[in-house]
């Protein structure tokens, strides 16, 4: 059902293709060209999830994995059962995480907001191309690509982590963990300030935001102020996802040697050595 405020802001317009055609909801749902795509190619894309898991040894959903094709294979097309699969439903997965992302920039331009949400977007789509099409590209395979499965991806990264000695030492992984902590901390933070401003003694009235800045005033001497606090938690989340990205791209293609010994260069610097 529809909420009062809802009926306001189904608006006409806004589309980037198909004009009027794809123009309408169903239920809460705003549909447009983009919503289209998107379904087909998730659909699509998660039939072969399951056909593909069909010709495979187990049902387990543990152990189920659709791998990417041999390396021998480098950048050409691979037959289904070696890797075709993997390779399609790599295909329909970036086709829906981008029209998903389309979709996001009509209901935006409907509404007249900012593109921040499918920016945000934007970046984790761009962190999983890097893994399965930019790296394994400069590798020169679609074999360096990671399996669909569960436990299947997480030895993939164990694996890839090893193959480069101790992948803590890479330093774009040190800045992409450290902003990933640091967000959590922030957000951390923010939540406790809005619900502790929110949830007054009884009796009591509500607390301003006046209240928030001077809490942090109070306790650290600065306030980011609270439209700042949402900047730097955007901030802080999409350089999580881009130097995850950094991280493994520049694992391989630009960097092949354990990554504690990248490090010889600072252990050397004259200061010290
Ligand atoms: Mg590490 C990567 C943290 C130890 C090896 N590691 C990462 C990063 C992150 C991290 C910085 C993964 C997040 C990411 O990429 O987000 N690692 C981390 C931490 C520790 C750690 C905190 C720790 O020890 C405390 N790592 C280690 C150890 C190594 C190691 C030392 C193993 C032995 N690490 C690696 C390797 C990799 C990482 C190898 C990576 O490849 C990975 C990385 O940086 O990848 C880029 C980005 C977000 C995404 C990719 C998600 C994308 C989402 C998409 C767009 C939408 C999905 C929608 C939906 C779910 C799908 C529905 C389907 C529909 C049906 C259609
Ligand atoms: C903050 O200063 C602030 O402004 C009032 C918020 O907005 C409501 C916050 O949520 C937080 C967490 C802070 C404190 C953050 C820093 C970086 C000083």
């Amino acid at each position: 059902s529809l909420l009062s405020f809802e009926r306001k802001y189904r608006v006409r317009g806004g589309t980037l293709i198909g004009g009027d055609l794809f123009d309408f909801w169903i239920g809460p749902f705003y549909v447009g060209f983009f919503g289209v795509v998107s379904a087909i190619s998730a659909i699509l894309g998660t039939a072969l999830i399951f056909y593909a898991a069909s010709q495979g040894p187990t049902w387990n959903p543990w152990l189920i994995s659709i791998n990417p094709p041999d390396i021998a294979y480098g950048l050409g097309f691979a037959p289904l059962n070696e890797g075709g699969f993997w390779q399609i439903i790599t295909i329909c997965a970036i086709v829906a995480f981008s029209s998903w992302a389309l979709r996001e920039v009509e209901i935006c331009r409907k509404l007249g907001m900012g593109y921040h949400v499918p920016i945000a977007f934007g970046v984790a789509i761009f962190a999983y191309v890097t893994l399965v099409v930019i790296r394994p590209f400069f590798m020169g395979a679609w074999g360096h690509g990671f399996p669909y499965g569960i436990f299947s991806h997480l030895d993939w990264v164990s694996n890839t982590g090893y193959q480069y000695v101790n992948f803590h030492y890479n330093p774009a992984h040190m800045i992409a963990v450290s902003f990933f902590f640091v967000t959590t901390f922030a957000l951390a933070l923010h939540g406790a300030l809005i619900l502790s401003a929110v949830n007054p003694k009884k009796g009591q009235e509500v607390k301003t935001p006046e209240y928030e800045d001077t809490f942090f005033r109070d306790f650290i001497g600065y306030s980011v102020g609270t439209i700042g606090i949402h900047r730097l938690g955007l901030f802080l989340a999409l350089n999580a996802g881009f130097w995850s990205a950094v991280c493994i791209f520049i694992a391989g293609p630009l960097y092949a040697e354990g990554w504690p010994e990248w490090w010889e260069w600072w252990r050397n610097m004259p200061i010290w050595s």
